[in-house]
């Protein structure tokens, strides 16, 4: 029995654990969100089975679902399968600790079939700075892909370096994404305080 109940206390105190920030590097996988809200038009789902679970890491990723705009030809119709505006439409959140404050760059780890799946928006604590608005992928598609890129009016694949998040505080935060486009699949996020860091190096894998 007394073993039992320390199993439970080891399991509790590791499920409980909250990802931690550490020389400037936090690496999340997407299906451990914590919770998610404004999910009565569109819903995160959590997937690990098929295909798209293979490749990802963690075996499971999240897709914003259902997905009405598949193509171009598909009706755009705002506030349901598309929205500019960051946090009205399902919002996933993460609960994280911050070590260093400053800026921290966002890296997703995307899986896009096409034109109208392939965009999200990032905020921190309620708070949606231009900086997390718009993160967009063009390549890769059909590809399990890590980007880090702000769709902009002149470039509407995205400029690197522009997506980030400035932290002012050390302690408690919590990240966010919310839909920009029905359809995006997130597997992992990456916040890096280095403007020079790229995911696809093997550490960060
Ligand atoms: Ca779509
Ligand atoms: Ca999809
Ligand atoms: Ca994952």
């Amino acid at each position: 029995m007394r073993t039992a109940i320390a199993l439970l206390a080891t399991c509790l105190t590791t499920s409980a654990q909250v990802p931690t920030e550490t020389d400037g590097l936090l690496r999340v996988e997407a299906e451990d969100f914590d919770r998610q809200e404004l999910t009565e038009v569109r819903e995160w789902r959590i997937f690990s089975t098929g295909a798209h679970a293979e490749g990802a890491s963690g075996g499971a990723y999240i897709e914003v679902l259902p997905d009405t705009r598949t193509s171009h030809e598909d009706r755009l119709i705002r506030g349901e399968n598309f929205t500019n505006e960051p946090g009205v439409m399902a919002v996933v959140a993460y609960d994280v600790l911050i070590n260093s404050p400053g800026r921290y760059f966002v890296w997703v780890r995307a899986y896009s079939t096409g034109t109208e799946d392939n965009g999200v928006h990032v905020g921190i604590d309620g708070d949606w700075p231009e900086s997390g608005r718009r993160m967009q992928w063009c390549e890769g598609k059909n590809a399990w892909t890590w980007a880090s890129k702000q769709r902009t009016a002149d470039q509407h694949c995205g400029v690197p370096g522009q997506i980030w998040l400035d932290i002012e505080q050390s302690g408690s935060h919590t990240v966010m994404f919310s839909m920009r486009e029905d359809g995006f699949e997130m597997d992992a996020w990456v916040l890096s305080s280095d403007p020079g860091f790229s995911p696809e190096a093997p550490s960060a894998r």
